[in-house]
């Protein structure tokens, strides 16, 4: 095989597509048993993108048909559904197949994939799309295994969980928890919500797409192109206070309060939700409906912190023990955490995550020297704060297209970053990170344990794809 491709989320779904459009061999290996990564797992009620939908897909496959300015799960996991009906992907597809090691023979310079229960996979070229919040973080609370009633975690929402009637609480106040808590505090008929920190939340411009605009985008496709541009350079606009410098994203904080003080009448409710922190340094969420939700008569915010979880209650630090049936932990994701349990060795035997033990990196997020022909899609500091992924994930599919070809060309058989221009790359990206709003003092799922930001790009999202428009050979060695 050409290549291997572990993830059937967006970016290995994607790389696939261009490979065959390349004429090139390639296998597709899924732990699960469907297509769709993250859209696949998150499955809660309400769940949603918070990238505007004529952005969030493939650039060479719009969709006409989205329902609504933000579109539901459901509908993007159907829209990655068709994306492999359409381009004839399912022959390269292998659910269910657990890859849990990888390793680079220099002598044939290949990459011996190893599968659980399987015979292994030998390909010339190997790339991740593992997804960068894939693997739910559980937090250790006191007690947490002792409680008799349901607990999961937002990404793992078991199909028959019906809440209606029961007390619920819910920790933490991200994203994920922003969209769950409107609806489960609907038809619970308790909720407790443990807030941490609170997040900065903005007004969602959110509506269904209307009959004529989606007849317009069906029959005028230029018109949905230029929705596209335009919701493009409005998202990099506004992530010039990200970026640019932290003082610029005050402005965030002005909409945001008004946002709050229209919504909440309550002052001490108000208070508790504004943050301390700048504005952007975490997420920034949108939402019309999760401060309503927090107003009604059924739904306590509780802001006293977690002692322990008993066996049929949650105890706060203000020593209240608040009886519930089911816990929902919307903790979030080990997103510094990128190859866990993988095993990747490279040329020398080299772990991946030994080599990383300093410091998470890759040159354009992709490559990482030491390990020839393997790349890493949507790898360190390629994620967004401001604008959809899936722009980063099409540049770094021309990089690795890039790589790939030159490689031909050249008639070597294997492609390797080089270690100095991997270490400018990357001591460029942190001088930049230190001075952007997200190191301005607040933790945050961007961050590693040392405070570094191994996640996020710096920068506007064209400087990254004008980096990728030319292959770049002069930073690569081949052999
Ligand atoms: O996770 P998070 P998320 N005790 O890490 C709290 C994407 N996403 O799943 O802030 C008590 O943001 C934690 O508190 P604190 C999106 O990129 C996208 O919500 O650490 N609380 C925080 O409040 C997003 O940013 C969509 O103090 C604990 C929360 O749990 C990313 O996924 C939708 C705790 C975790 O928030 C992650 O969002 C949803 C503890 N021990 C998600 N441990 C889209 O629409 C953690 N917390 C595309």
């Amino acid at each position: 095989l050409d290549v291997a491709i572990v993830g059937a989320g967006f970016s290995g779904l994607g790389m696939a597509i261009r490979l065959a459009r390349e004429g090139r061999s390639f296998v597709i290996l899924e732990k699960a048993q469907a297509v769709g990564g993250t859209w696949r797992d998150n499955r809660y009620p309400g769940a949603a993108c918070d990238v505007p939908s004529p952005l969030y897909s493939f650039s060479f496959e719009p969709n006409p048909g989205w329902s609504r300015m933000f579109s539901p799960q459901a509908e993007i996991l159907e829209y990655l559904e068709r994306c492999v009906e359409k381009y004839g992907l399912a022959p390269h597809l292998r659910l269910g197949t657990e890859v849990t090691r990888a390793v680079f023979s220099s002598s044939d310079a290949t990459w011996r994939v190893e599968v659980a229960g399987g015979e292994p996979v030998v390909a010339r070229h190997l790339v991740l799309g593992l997804g960068p919040l894939s693997r739910p973080l559980v937090p250790e609370i006191a007690g947490l295994a002792r409680f008799k009633g349901r607990v999961f975690h937002s990404a793992r929402w078991p199909g028959s969980a019906s809440l209606a009637g029961e007390r619920v609480a819910v920790i933490g106040t991200g994203a994920s928890a922003a969209q769950l808590v409107p609806p489960v505090a609907e038809v619970a008929a308790r909720l407790h919500l443990f807030q941490r920190t609170p997040s900065w939340i903005l007004p969602k411009n959110d509506r269904p797409m209307t009959a004529r605009e989606k007849a317009l985008f069906r029959r005028y496709p230029l018109t949905q192109r230029a929705l596209r541009a335009f919701t493009y350079w409005t998202l990099e606009a506004l992530g010039t206070g990200f970026t640019v410098h932290p003082v610029l994203a005050r402005w965030v904080e002005r909409v945001c309060r008004k946002h709050i003080a229209a919504q909440i009448s309550d002052e001490k409710l108000r208070d508790a939700v504004t943050p301390r922190y700048r504005a952007g340094c975490k997420r920034v969420l949108l939402s019309n409906d999760f401060y309503p939700a927090l107003a009604r008569e059924n739904v306590e915010l509780v802001t006293a912190g977690i002692r322990e979880i008993t066996e049929d209650a949650v105890v706060g630090l203000d020593g209240i023990a608040r009886p519930v049936d089911t816990i929902i932990l919307a903790t979030g994701f080990r997103a510094t955490d990128l190859l866990t349990p993988l095993e990747i060795l490279g040329r020398s035997g080299v772990d991946l995550n030994d080599r990383w033990r300093q410091g998470i990196e890759a040159y354009l997020g992709t490559t990482v020297s030491g390990f020839p022909n393997l790349y890493l899609l949507l790898g360190p500091n390629t994620i967004l704060a401001h604008s959809s992924v899936v722009f980063m994930l099409e540049a770094q599919i021309d990089h690795v297209v890039g790589c790939l070809r030159e490689a031909q060309r050249r008639r070597a058989s294997s492609v390797e970053v080089d270690e100095v221009a991997l270490r400018r790359w990357n001591e460029k990206l942190h001088r930049r990170l230190s001075r952007a709003v997200w190191a301005s003092g607040c933790s945050s799922w961007y961050l590693d344990e040392n405070g570094r930001n191994p996640t996020l790009w710096p920068g506007p999202t064209f400087e990254f794809w004008l980096r990728t428009r030319r292959f770049p050979s002069e930073s690569y060695r081949f052999s």
